[in-house]
C-alpha cells in the first residue's frame, strides 16, 4: 500500500527534495512556469525514482493488559500504542484478511471487543499476537508504524493521504502550466500536475490538439469522467435555445459550476478567462464582514436547473454558499448566480441580509487583488478545483471565421486523488 510507506517517505530527505524539485515551478507563485520539469521521462519508469522502505526496527514490545494496548518500542526511542481490538480485528491472516483485494473479511459481529492477548512475540521485525482461542495475527513493524495512534503521526499521514493544506493566491498568481502533452505521457508531470490541482486549484495545460476529444483523454488518464445532464463532455459555444447561460455569447459572471447538484463536480477541464481563488476570498469576507460570513456559512440556499440535454432533467438543491469543515476551515463555495433559485426557503425578512452578504461577497471577489484574468489560446485546457476556484468570462463576439469553441467535462475529487496516490505509489512508493 502507498500508505504505508508515507511516513517514511516524509521523512525521507531524498524524496523530500525531489518533490520540492517538482513541486516548487508550479507551487511557487512568483515564477512563471512555463515548462514542467522531467521531460523525457517515460512513463513505465518509474523504478528508477523508487526508495527502498526502511525497516521500523523494533526494539521491544510490551502488553498493557490493564490498558488493554500493546506497546511497541522503536529503535528511535519512540513508542506507539496499539489496542488489542484494534490488532484482533486487523489481523492480515488469511482467515480474516483477502490479500487480493487488500480487505478485511472478519466480520464485526465475530470482533470480541474485550478481547485480551495470551502472548505477544517479537521476531525479526515482525510482531505476533496469540489469541486466547489460538488464533495468531503477525503484523510487520513498518504495517504498525504507518499506522501508529500519535496525533503527530496521524496529522502527517492524514495530510499525506488527502492534501487539504492549500496555498492561497490573489492576482499575483503566476498560472502553473504544464504540457498536455507530458500529462498524458509522463507520470511525474502527471503527478505534479494532479498535486498542483490540488495545493493551487488551478493548472493551465498548453499546446492540446485543437479537435474534440482531448478532454476526454485527460478523463481516462485519471480513470473516468464524471456524467452529469450536459453529458460526459461538452461544447461551450454560441447555442441557440440555450439550455444553459454558459451556451450563449454573454457575460458569465463568476461561478462555480453545478451547485444545482447536491454533489457538484469537484474538478472541471474546460474553464473561462477570469479566476478567483473562492477560498482567498471568503477568508478576507471572515476577516472584512464576518456577519456576511456568518449568514453565508449557515444559511441554505436552493439552486435549481431543469431542461433537456443528456435526457431531460429537473434538479433542486439546497448549499451554504460557503462550506465550512468541523475546524471552522473554507472547504467549498457553491455558487452559481444563474441558478441560484428565485425559491427562498427563509424568513422573509431573512432575504435582505442574505442577499447582502452574497453581494459583499462577490464585490471582493471582483477586487482587482483577487481576480486573475488571461487569455485564452488555441490548445490551452484549464483545469481546476471547481469548489474552490470560480470563473467567469466577458461576453464575447464570434468574428468570422473564427469562432468561440471550447469542451469541458467534469471529474470527482475522489477519482482526482486515486490516480494523485496510485501514480505517488508508481513513482516513489514501495508496497
Ligand atoms: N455547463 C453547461 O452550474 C451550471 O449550470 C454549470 C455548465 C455544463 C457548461 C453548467
Ligand atoms: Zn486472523
Ligand atoms: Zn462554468
Amino acid at each position: 500500500m502507498w500508505r504505508a510507506a508515507t511516513k517514511y517517505l516524509l521523512n525521507n530527505r531524498i524524496y523530500r527534495n525531489r518533490m520540492q524539485k517538482l513541486l516548487t515551478g508550479q507551487n511557487a507563485l512568483c515564477h512563471p512556469v512555463q515548462k514542467v520539469p522531467f521531460q523525457g521521462c517515460r512513463q513505465h519508469t518509474p523504478a528508477a525514482f523508487k526508495i527502498n522502505m526502511p525497516i521500523s526496527a523494533v526494539q521491544k514490545v510490551e502488553a498493557f493488559d490493564k490498558q488493554r494496548c500493546i506497546s511497541v518500542h522503536w529503535e528511535d526511542g519512540s513508542h506507539s500504542l496499539y489496542p488489542y481490538v484494534w490488532l484482533r480485528d486487523n489481523c492480515q491472516c488469511p482467515q480474516c484478511f483477502l490479500p487480493s483485494a487488500k480487505a478485511r473479511k472478519l466480520p464485526i459481529k465475530d470482533l470480541d471487543v474485550n478481547i485480551s492477548a495470551e502472548k505477544v512475540t517479537l521476531t525479526d521485525s515482525k510482531i505476533s499476537v496469540v489469541w486466547p482461542d489460538q488464533h495468531i495475527s503477525e503484523f510487520d513493524s513498518n504495517w504498525l508504524k504507518t499506522r501508529c495512534f500519535a496525533q503527530s503521526s496521524r496529522k502527517e499521514r492524514q495530510e499525506q493521504m488527502f492534501l487539504t493544506d492549500r496555498q492561497t493566491w490573489g492576482s499575483e498568481l503566476q498560472i502553473p502550466t504544464a504540457s498536455f502533452e507530458e500529462v498524458l505521457n509522463n507520470d511525474e508531470v502527471a503527478y505534479q500536475w494532479l498535486c498542483t490541482l490540488r495545493r493551487i486549484g488551478f493548472v493551465r495545460l498548453k499546446h492540446a490538439p485543437t479537435e474534440k476529444g482531448q478532454v476526454a483523454k485527460l478523463g481516462k488518464r485519471i480513470g473516468y469522467l464524471m456524467l452529469t445532464f450536459y453529458g460526459l463532455t461538452w461544447q461551450v459555444e454560441d447555442k441557440i435555445d440555450a439550455n444553459n447561460v454558459a451556451y450563449t455569447s454573454g457575460k458569465l459572471s463568476l461561478h462555480t459550476d453545478y451547485p444545482a447538484l447536491h454533489n457538484p463536480p469537484g474538478a472541471e477541464i474546460g474553464g473561462e478567462t477570469e479566476i478567483v481563488d473562492g477560498f482567498h476570498v471568503a477568508n478576507q469576507l471572515r476577516q472584512q464582514n464576518p456577519e456576511a460570513f456568518r449568514i453565508l456559512t449557515s444559511v441554505l440556499v436552493d439552486f435549481t436547473d431543469t431542461g433537456v440535454d443528456y435526457c431531460d432533467f429537473s434538479l433542486q438543491s439546497k448549499h451554504k454558499i460557503i462550506d465550512l469543515d468541523h475546524k471552522g476551515k473554507v472547504v467549498h463555495i457553491n455558487f452559481n448566480n444563474a441558478t441560484r433559485d428565485s425559491i427562498l426557503d427563509m424568513p422573509v425578512e431573512q432575504v435582505h441580509p442574505y442577499l447582502s452578504a452574497l453581494k459583499e461577497f462577490v464585490n471582493l471577489m471582483y477586487k482587482p487583488e483577487n481576480l486573475v484574468t488571461f487569455k485564452m489560446e488555441a490548445g490551452d485546457i484549464l483545469t481546476f478545483d471547481n469548489r474552490r476556484i470560480l470563473h467567469g468570462r466577458r461576453s464575447y463576439t464570434s468574428t468570422d471565421g473564427c469562432v468561440r469553441h471550447l469542451e469541458g467535462a467534469y471529474l470527482n475529487w475522489d477519482e482526482v486523488m486515486s490516480r494523485l496516490r496510485c501514480l505517488e505509489q508508481a513513482l516513489y512508493g514501495n508496497k
